[in-house]
């Protein structure tokens, strides 16, 4: 399997599911602005949406979407349990919040600063209003929903815990407080400290800063 990803963005989570699912793949970067893979490629030539995070599979077809990609990655690693099995009643709740960071926290409270064409949807400082405002709400939200219990589905690290690591990372990257939500921040410390966590983090911070 290949991997497509940008540092620090949403595949951020794929590359995370792929390390703890201890599956072989290769990684290639892309730089999101250009659009261009690091040897060079078009990457509209391999996903047509321009978006990462995008897998492609043994045979040679690519598969989109985080929430589909992140599933995948999982069932080819039931060992690994980073998804409930197939048509249980956790793997729904896996797929409510999957869709949940996706709809609600993923795309309208992040796209508009790190989108392609977040220069002209609002003014710095408004910008920073918007997304933190947003957040506060989400945040209201699962900061309850986490205070008796240390990860999303069946007390156990799933994809939906990959996938909110990333939309905590960009909280702290925008200079979101936490102390208003203890459990979250917790929550999110709990993450950090998960070997395949720090692994991760790492890789994608040393690319982040190289493609800086
Ligand atoms: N619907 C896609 C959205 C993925 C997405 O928004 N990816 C961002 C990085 S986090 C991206 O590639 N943005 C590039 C752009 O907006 O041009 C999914 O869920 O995978």
């Amino acid at each position: 399997m290949k991997l497509y990803a940008d540092a620090m963005a949403c595949s951020l989570a794929a590359h995370l599911a792929l390390i703890v699912a201890g599956l072989p793949f290769e990684l290639i970067w892309v730089d999101n602005k250009a659009k261009r893979t690091e040897d060079g490629r078009d990457y509209y030539s391999i996903n047509p949406k321009g978006l990462v995070p995008a897998l492609e599979l043994d045979d040679g077809s690519v598969l989109t979407e985080g929430a589909a990609v992140l599933q995948y990655i999982g069932d080819r690693a039931p060992q690994a349990q980073l998804v409930p099995p197939p048509a249980s009643d956790a793997r729904y709740r896996l797929q409510e919040w999957l869709n949940y960071i996706a709809t609600e926290l993923h795309k309208p409270v992040f796209n508009p600063y790190f989108g392609a064409h977040k220069q002209s949807v609002l003014p710095p400082d408004a910008l920073q209003r918007y997304v933190l405002g947003l957040l506060e709400a989400r945040f209201d939200y699962l900061d309850p929903r986490l205070r008796d219990r240390e990860w999303l589905v069946d007390e156990r690290f799933t994809v939906a815990d990959a996938y909110l690591l990333v939309i905590l990372n960009w909280a702290q990257h925008v200079r979101m407080t936490m102390s208003r939500w203890p459990a979250l921040a917790a929550y999110h410390r709990r993450l950090l400290e998960l070997p395949a966590v720090r692994e991760v983090m790492r890789r994608e911070r040393e690319r982040y800063a190289k493609a800086a």
